[in-house]
């Protein structure tokens, strides 16, 4: 298997510490080096939605989508599960999965993007935004069971590259870094969840990118 990747990327790194803490064996590219950068006819042709990571399996067939390689890593490699067994434990952490992909992931990118020289972005309305999204995280915290009463999930592998990208962001940009300040269930498990090994190695691997990334800009 193959796992086409960037440190950068909180998509491809959340990937990435799945297989440190299973211990699966994947050789890495990094996207950034030739010979398939993004946004070329070639990736296009080679991969069509044109995003990283990518899992390339030793039969050739290509899957994009971090949730999708998880979910497939998961069933092929079930020893030191990350996903609980019953329906709705399952659920729970799908609901934990969606929220960082369609809740907190799309109100931090605006924020991202004057770090990559967009312009015109309003700083300010977008720290609001952020700051609801986080909000809403902490409510659906805190009617789920915490980690440490239910086991590590796929969802908190998800959440965490993400999470950390909140931070450095609004360090880069200045801008106050509090969004845990209020918010004792996230707070927690923010703490918990940078113990583990295969977490905090995918999570310097994302520190080195962005320092590298904003030492440029
Ligand atoms: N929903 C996708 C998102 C992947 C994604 O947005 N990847 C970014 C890097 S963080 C990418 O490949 N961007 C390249 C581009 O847009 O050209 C997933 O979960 O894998």
């Amino acid at each position: 298997m193959k796992l086409y990747s960037s440190n950068l990327s909180p998509y491809a790194t959340r990937v990435r510490m799945q297989l440190y803490y299973k211990g699966i064996n994947a050789e890495q590219v990094a996207i950034e080096a030739p010979p398939v950068p993004l946004r070329t006819p070639e990736f296009f042709a080679r991969y069509p939605l044109g995003k990283i990571p990518l899992l390339e399996l030793d039969d050739g067939e290509v899957l994009p989508e971090s949730w999708s390689i998880m979910e497939y890593l998961e069933t092929q490699f079930p020893d030191k599960p990350l996903a609980p067994a019953s329906a709705i434990e399952k659920a729970r952490m799908s609901v934990r999965a969606r929220y960082t992909d369609l809740h907190l992931a799309p109100a931090l990118f605006p924020l991202f993007k004057p770090l990559i020289g967009v312009p015109g972005v309003d700083i300010k309305a977008a720290y609001q935004e952020l700051k609801g999204a986080v909000t809403k995280g902490e409510r659906l915290w805190q009617i789920q069971p915490q980690l440490g009463e239910r086991a590590l999930d796929l969802a908190d592998i998800a959440m965490a590259p993400v999470w950390l990208f909140a931070e450095m962001t609004l360090t880069a940009l200045n801008q106050p870094n509090d969004l845990l300040a209020e918010l004792p269930g996230l707070r927690h498990w923010w703490q918990q969840i940078q113990a583990i090994d295969a977490i905090a190695t995918g999570l310097d691997e994302n520190r080195q990118a962005f320092a590298a990334l904003t030492a440029k800009v």
